[in-house]
């Protein structure tokens, strides 16, 4: 069966696990990182060397890099559906998905743990409004983008909405004031029909530290990954 070693709430481990469920495969999530520890063991060195987490084993092929592990499970069992066919249609979806990792992340994930990840008394207020307009830039190319078709490759959903799915949740619901973005908005709005994002992505994180890692410990601890 395969295997998924990281933790439910890591925004690297989240498109690894959602990818999973949308292709509806059986798998066992090995909790690590964090409080759950276990990287600097020799056996995970050798499943990760980097010693991070998300990490795959499937069956005896092991694989890490989220994004990697991503289009691989696509096109093991998403061929067709998840990983387009159309080698112009896949190579749009591999596009966004690099965006996401070169463009998007950063501005919205330090955002997120510039509020969220930190202590509301130590939060600096400037730095959070000058990464909610990063995000805010970047997220405007997505935008215009999605103004004529409700997924990233055009009709149909596919591994390219993955990564920036996981990403648009935490920007849409950190605590901060936002302009506008309506297509990604409503993009988001499709993928939160979606059970596997309601259920895997679209996660309750709680205000500050305390609250994510009681929430990360207690959704590790009901098994409900
Ligand atoms: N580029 C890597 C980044 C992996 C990464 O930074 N993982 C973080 C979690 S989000 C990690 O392992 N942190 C140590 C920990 O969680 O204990 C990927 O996409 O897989």
């Amino acid at each position: 069966m395969l295997e998924i070693w990281g933790r439910p709430y890591s925004s690297n481990v989240i498109p690894v696990i959602w990818t999973a469920n949308e292709l509806g495969l059986d798998y066992t999530l090995q909790l690590a990182g964090g409080s759950f520890g276990k990287l600097d063991t020799e056996a995970y060195a050798k499943l990760n060397p980097n010693r991070m987490i998300p990490a795959i084993r499937d069956g005896d092929f092991p694989l890490w890099e989220s994004l990697s592990i991503v289009r691989y499970l696509c096109d093991r069992y998403g061929a067709g559906t998840l990983s387009p066919s159309d080698l112009r249609t896949r190579a749009l979806a591999d596009q966004w998905m690099e965006w996401s990792a070169s463009r998007a992340f950063s501005p919205v994930i330090y955002l997120f743990f510039a509020t969220v990840r930190t202590q509301p008394d130590q939060r600096d207020i400037a730095k959070i409004a000058e990464l909610r307009d990063q995000a805010h830039e970047a997220l405007t190319i997505l935008d215009g983008h999605l103004a004529n078709q409700p997924f990233v490759c055009g009709d149909a959903f596919t591994m390219g909405d993955i990564p920036l799915g996981c990403i648009a949740y935490r920007y849409f619901n950190v605590d901060v004031e936002r302009p506008a973005l309506p297509n990604v908005y409503a993009w988001y709005q499709r993928l939160a029909e979606r059970p596997s994002y309601q259920d895997h992505v679209m996660r309750r994180f709680g205000t500050n530290p305390d609250e994510w890692a009681a929430l990360e410990k207690a959704c590790a601890s009901e098994g409900v990954v």
